[in-house]
């Protein structure tokens, strides 16, 4: 694994953690350095701000932010720095992760933020969609994915097979 983080994942709370680990399992995964940081647009909006505004100086290529509730973490990551920045809405709450998932998704005209799924793809996605952001400059980055994408291939049509078999006897 290289030295320097080249990816980041912020989180608006710590009791986001567990729902991450499905990013960060990718990210060890394809041996990629990043760093994890407990930052709130809300409660420590000045370490946030900060953190962001030295994101592309610190090496980092792509920052992935997590939150719920009222989600302004992603967009306020965003809004101080110009490194794409991918938003995983946390489904928590009364109301199941859909008021992060407006908050994070519909940012305003200039400020782009990609919004992957609220709920369990979420972070995995999240962590896939910032190796393919990563594979335009990194070819082994590139061969990774495409090992990936056949192996889930693999997989699922080994499990087509297996139902179609199962189910073929059933019939029978
Ligand atoms: C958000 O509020 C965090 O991202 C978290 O999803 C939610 C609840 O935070 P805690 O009250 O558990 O610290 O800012």
């Amino acid at each position: 694994m290289s030295q320097v983080p080249i990816v980041a994942v912020v989180m608006g709370s710590k009791s986001d953690l567990p729902k991450l680990e499905p990013a960060l399992q990718v990210l060890r995964d394809f041996d990629v350095a990043f760093t994890v940081r407990v930052l709130s647009a809300h409660r420590t909006p000045a370490a946030a701000s900060a953190f962001a505004s030295g994101a592309a100086d610190a090496g980092l290529k792509v920052i992935i932010c997590a939150a719920g509730y009222a989600a302004h973490l992603a967009g306020v990551v965003a809004a101080h720095t110009v490194l794409p920045v991918i938003g995983i809405p946390i489904d928590g709450g009364p109301f199941k992760g859909m008021d992060a998932l407006l908050a994070t998704v519909q940012m305003p005209g200039g400020i782009p933020v990609a919004t992957v799924a609220a709920g369990s793809p979420g972070p995995k996605n999240a962590a896939l969609l910032a190796l393919r952001m990563l594979a335009l400059q990194d070819e082994g980055i590139r061969l990774q994915l495409q090992n990936f994408v056949r192996a889930q291939r693999d997989s699922v049509l080994a499990v087509d097979a297996e139902v179609q078999q199962q189910y073929e006897r059933v019939n029978e």
